[in-house]
């Protein structure tokens, strides 16, 4: 009987002796059900993350190297799916379904979310920033980071900032190289009213629509024109159904790093650390195939057909002179001293 009993005994007390020594390892790594936390805070998990654009875009590229850097540091354990091309949605629907606890990460522009968080709208004023740099600097700076604080109000974290980048005009018709050009022309725009209300200041007919519907419009002549930078164009194909590409670089749109807060909250220290690395170090990545793309994407659509045309500063800053209405009404709703912080940031850039 004794010995039974030590045997029971002794059963009972090694699990718990081998714990404490710091064998939790061999003890929970891999196995589910084990009722020790896992000594390395890292769980099993599967991270559904979708984006707008198409695999070969820089921004699929990023997406990609993403989940191989949160494979790397996680041992394997954070497993993360990429979906493009808005297989799982346009960006509104999968910043939705973030909200919701559906889907794990999107990285969409931050223009069809000014419906929710109207302070991302100061990205959209046209002519704000000459170079990424700037760019890079206002959004990595004090002013991108308190946008990003207003979005665990709407159940989402925000890790950091993409690129989109500059945005150009494609359309069927004619060339566009300066304000009267824009006469009549039925561009697509994003869902954004500081967008619509620019190109309307322009004498334009902008009409409003999901990205993944663009190419579609293009090419059933529902719409003349689009606007987007020049790697997205070429991603996209859109010289397949547009004949002219004026180099206007009107508006820098980032993109933004969400991650449903719902799905946040459930990891521990050690998993929000990889997934913020992760994010940052994907996005230099991402940020530096963007750049080259843009570079290559010119010569590239060109050799496609496209007809090129640069617009010139004196027509760009025509333009700024007759969307400047839109935006100082848009400076009062989004906030004075926020845009005042915006452009000496940009000032502070250009020393
Ligand atoms: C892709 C979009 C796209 C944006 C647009 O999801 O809608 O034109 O520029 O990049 O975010």
């Amino acid at each position: 009987m004794k010995r039974r009993l030590k045997n029971v005994l002794i059963g009972l007390t090694l699990p718990a002796i081998l714990l404490m020594a710091g064998c939790g390892n061999q003890a929970s790594s891999g196995t589910s059900g084990t009722s020790a936390a896992p000594a390395s805070g890292i769980q099993e998990r599967t991270i559904k993350a979708g984006i707008g654009l198409n695999e070969d875009h820089p921004e699929g590229q990023g997406l990609k190297k993403f989940a191989e850097i949160v494979a790397q540091k996680s041992g394997g354990k954070l497993k993360v799916q990429p979906y493009f091309a808005a297989q799982l949605g346009d960006d509104k629907k999968m910043t939705e379904a973030l909200q919701a606890g559906t889907q794990e990460i999107t990285i969409p522009s931050t223009s069809p979310l000014v419906g929710m968080i109207k302070e991302f709208g100061i990205f959209d004023f046209p002519f704000v920033f000459n170079n990424e740099k700037e760019a890079d600097a206002v959004l990595d700076g004090p002013l991108g980071q308190k946008l990003l604080e207003k979005l665990p109000e709407h159940n989402l974290i925000g890790l950091g900032y993409w690129e989109n980048g500059f945005r150009n005009l494609t359309n069927s018709k004619h060339p566009v190289a300066k304000p009267e050009d824009f006469q009549g022309l039925k561009i697509r725009t994003m869902q954004n009213q500081v967008h619509l209300e620019a190109f309307q200041a322009l004498g334009a007919n902008p009409t409003p629509m999901a990205f993944s519907e663009v190419f579609t419009a293009l090419e059933s002549k529902t719409v003349d024109g689009q606007e987007n930078p020049l790697a997205t164009i070429k991603s996209s194909k859109f010289n397949e159904v547009q004949e002219y590409l004026s180099v206007t670089k009107h508006v820098y749109t980032p993109f933004v790093f969400l991650v449903s807060k719902k799905f946040w909250d459930k990891l521990s220290p050690e998993e929000q650390t990889i997934l913020k690395e992760a994010a940052a170090e994907a996005g230099a990545f991402q940020r530096e195939a963007n750049r080259a793309e843009n570079q290559k994407a010119l010569d590239d659509l060109k050799a496609a057909g496209m007809k090129v045309n640069e617009v010139t500063p004196e027509e760009m800053a025509n333009m700024q002179e007759i969307i400047k209405p839109v935006t100082d009404k848009f400076a009062k709703e989004f906030g004075e001293d926020l845009v005042k912080q915006m452009y000496d940031q940009v000032k502070q850039a250009r020393q």
